[in-house]
């Protein structure tokens, strides 16, 4: 019985954390995932949009995800490896290396990550809709206005 194991914030979940999950579930019997709790990702310094409680019911209802569990701190890998029996760590390739001191206890591996798509480059074009910036785009087009109209 082969058991994956990794871990993320999966925050306005999107194909690259899809494809990162279904890739993975292809390595073994068994996904488990590590979704990070509000408060610690406030300890990574990540704000969230979704809450846990959310992100972790998303992952939760994927067909090739075993199971969920929350992840409140850095080091409770050791842990979780030991109690879920995990053969294999893996991350996407953004945390080459960050967690090699681990294979003490599991293989570890980082698969590409999908390129183009990303939590914050989604967070980024959602910004340009908010009212704040629609309120600030009308008042430009209305200055807009009244310097056209000084030329007519
Ligand atoms: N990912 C990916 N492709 C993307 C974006 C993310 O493959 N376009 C992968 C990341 O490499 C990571 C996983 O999806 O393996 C989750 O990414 P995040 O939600 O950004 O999680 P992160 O903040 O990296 O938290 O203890 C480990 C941390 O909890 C990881």
């Amino acid at each position: 019985m082969i058991t994956v194991i990794t871990y993320g914030t999966f925050d306005l979940f999107h194909i690259g954390h899809l494809k990162l999950l279904q890739r993975l579930s292809e390595l073994g019997d068994k996904l488990i995932v590590g979704v990070s709790t509000d408060e610690f990702n406030s300890e990574k310094g990540k704000s969230t949009i979704i809450k846990f409680e959310d992100r972790a019911a998303i992952v939760g209802a994927l067909r090739f995800v075993d199971q969920v569990i929350p992840e409140y701190s850095w080091d409770q890998k050791p842990k979780d490896i030991k109690n879920h029996d995990a053969t294999i760590l893996v991350m996407g390739d953004d945390w080459t290396g960050k967690f090699d001191h681990y294979s003490k206890l599991c293989e570890v591996q980082y698969v590409p990550r999908t390129h183009g798509v990303s939590t914050s480059s989604l967070k980024d074009n959602l910004g340009y809709i908010n009212k704040d910036s629609v309120e600030e785009m009308k008042k430009a087009l209305d200055m807009l206005g009244k310097i056209v109209k000084k030329f007519d």
